[in-house]
């Protein structure tokens, strides 16, 4: 099996926390993303969605999805006890329920005020600035409802580490790229993301 990847692109980290987390080793092969090495046909065929992360078994068959990833691969190596996706159908449902909120509140504004802010794909998609900084505000007005959130319990869906902790920490890292840090105004957040930062998991998969 290989993962094609950038590792500083945090779909890749949130990939590689994964891992890390169910202690699986897989080989890596690094894409030029900002260069434009996924625009390639050859890249198209294996990728459906023509992004990186993308897993690639060794009978070629390929996955993309970050998410279809890390269950694909939970299934295949033995989930860890307890899964990162949760074990009875109510955890399951809690965390699949913040992980959505997560990717829907805070990755999509995000990278989409990231993307129009910066035009760093001005080569592949037409920028509206004024649509990155509307983004940028609601990804900021949506710190609110996690940090209200994680003032109740230490983990982003309850009391244990989920995927929805990847996530949010593995975006919330990639902020730097709007001139976004956490400070004061969100000290429950700030102090999850610390305590997050040296989660062996996490510590050892920053690029
Ligand atoms: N929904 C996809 C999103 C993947 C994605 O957006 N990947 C970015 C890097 S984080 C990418 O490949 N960007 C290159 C491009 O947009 O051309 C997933 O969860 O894996």
């Amino acid at each position: 099996m290989k993962i094609y990847e950038f590792p500083i692109a945090p779909n890749a980290r949130r990939v590689s926390i994964f891992l890390a987390e169910i202690e699986l080793e897989i080989e890596r092969i690094n894409v030029d993303i900002r260069g434009g090495e996924n625009l390639t046909a050859e890249f198209k065929e294996k990728a459906a969605n023509g992004l990186i992360p993308f897993l690639e078994l060794d009978d070629g068959t390929c996955i993309c999805e970050s998410i279809a990833i890390c269950r694909y691969l939970e299934s295949v190596h033995g989930q860890p006890v307890p899964s990162l996706f949760g074990e009875s159908p109510l955890e399951q449902a809690n965390i699949e329920m913040w992980h959505r909120m997560v990717e829907f509140q805070i990755m999509v504004p995000l990278l989409q005020a990231f993307r129009n802010i910066s035009g760093i794909y001005q080569d592949r998609e037409n920028i509206n600035q004024e649509w990155g900084e509307e983004s940028k505000q609601r990804f900021i007005d949506a710190l609110s409802t996690f940090e209200v959130q994680l003032g109740a319990q230490p983990f982003v869906a309850g009391d244990r580490f989920s995927i929805a902790d990847i996530t949010l920490f593995s975006f919330l890292n990639f902020a730097r790229v709007i001139k976004f840090k956490l400070d004061e105004d969100t000290p429950n957040l700030s102090h999850w993301f610390t305590s997050m930062k040296a989660r062996p998991s996490i510590a050892s998969t920053e690029p």
